[in-house]
């Protein structure tokens, strides 16, 4: 039979179509496709949550795939190897608590597997702003990222969820949102973005982990995002604790479900 070029478009179009239909009220929306997003997305959906992740490139994956300053291998510690080794990820042990893995490896194996425990990712789409109602984030407000870039004068479409996590690394563009437009104080020490410090490895991964947690009722924070918010160091390319991290708030968000689904 001969290829259609109108029924290749319509497959797209339908399929894309319903996926999108079908993420328009969810448990959790993700913005932010790096690691810790990830971990996070793929945890939720393997729970069987109904999840979502809006990424603003169109290559998923954050940070990862460079390594430390294009040399594309990452450093994993001890405590965070099971997660390598949950996903599948080849790795190698270096000398004590020092395991590294292929960066491009890692990531394309993280993105997949999250995909196939059924998180939907939406790439080329920023999250802009938040829903609020009124002190609550309860959704996001999203566009085209070529719309963002061209400067194009073109409104937004919007969807819910129950919980918003910010996933966005450096960039924490969901806490900036709701620090700049929605009624309250983060849950901060000032009320407010505390902002990232200088490169503290050690330091930055174990609080980068006391650092994942609810920034503004609906809205929580993990991965880089969690410490730029918080005050953290930043760590450089080990990644132990963006995967620890994303495992974190995949339970705290799962415990928060089942409490308010007994409600
Ligand atoms: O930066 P990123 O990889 O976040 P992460 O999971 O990991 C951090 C590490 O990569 C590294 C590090 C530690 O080893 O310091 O930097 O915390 O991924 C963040 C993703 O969020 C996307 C951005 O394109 C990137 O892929 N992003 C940022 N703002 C938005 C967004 C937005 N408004 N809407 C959608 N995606």
């Amino acid at each position: 039979m001969k290829l259609d070029e109108v029924i290749i478009t319509k497959a797209i179009v339908e399929r894309f179509y319903r996926k999108f239909l079908d993420h328009m009220r969810t448990d959790v929306a993700i913005v932010g496709g790096g690691p810790s997003g990830l971990v996070a997305g793929y945890f939720l959906s393997k729970a069987g949550k109904n999840v979502v992740l809006f990424e603003r490139k169109l290559s998923v994956g954050g940070g990862m795939w460079g390594g430390g300053m294009l040399f594309n291998e990452i450093v994993v510690q001890e405590d965070a190897v099971r997660l390598l080794e949950e996903f599948g990820v080849t790795c190698r042990k270096f000398q004590k608590n020092c395991y590294t893995a292929d960066s491009v490896e890692a990531i394309s194996t993280l993105i997949s597997k999250a995909v196939q425990s059924g998180l939907t990712i939406f790439n080329c789409i920023s999250a802009e702003d938040v829903l609020m109602r009124p002190s609550r984030v309860t959704g996001l407000v999203l566009n085209w990222t070529a719309v963002e870039l061209a400067r194009l004068h073109v409104d937004p479409l919007a969807v819910q969820s129950r919980f918003v996590l910010d996933t966005t690394g450096h960039e924490t563009s969901v806490v900036k949102v709701v620090q700049e437009k929605v009624p309250g104080k983060l849950l901060t020490p000032s009320g407010r973005i505390e902002g990232e410090k200088s490169m503290w490895s050690d330091r930055a991964e174990s609080l980068t982990l006391e650092n994942t947690r609810e920034v503004f009722p609906g809205l929580y924070v993990a991965g880089m995002a969690a410490n730029a918010t918080f005050g953290g160091p930043r760590m450089g390319p080990i990644f132990g604790g963006m995967l620890l991290s994303g495992e974190k708030v995949a339970n705290m968000l799962l415990q928060e479900l089942t409490r308010k689904s007994k409600r």
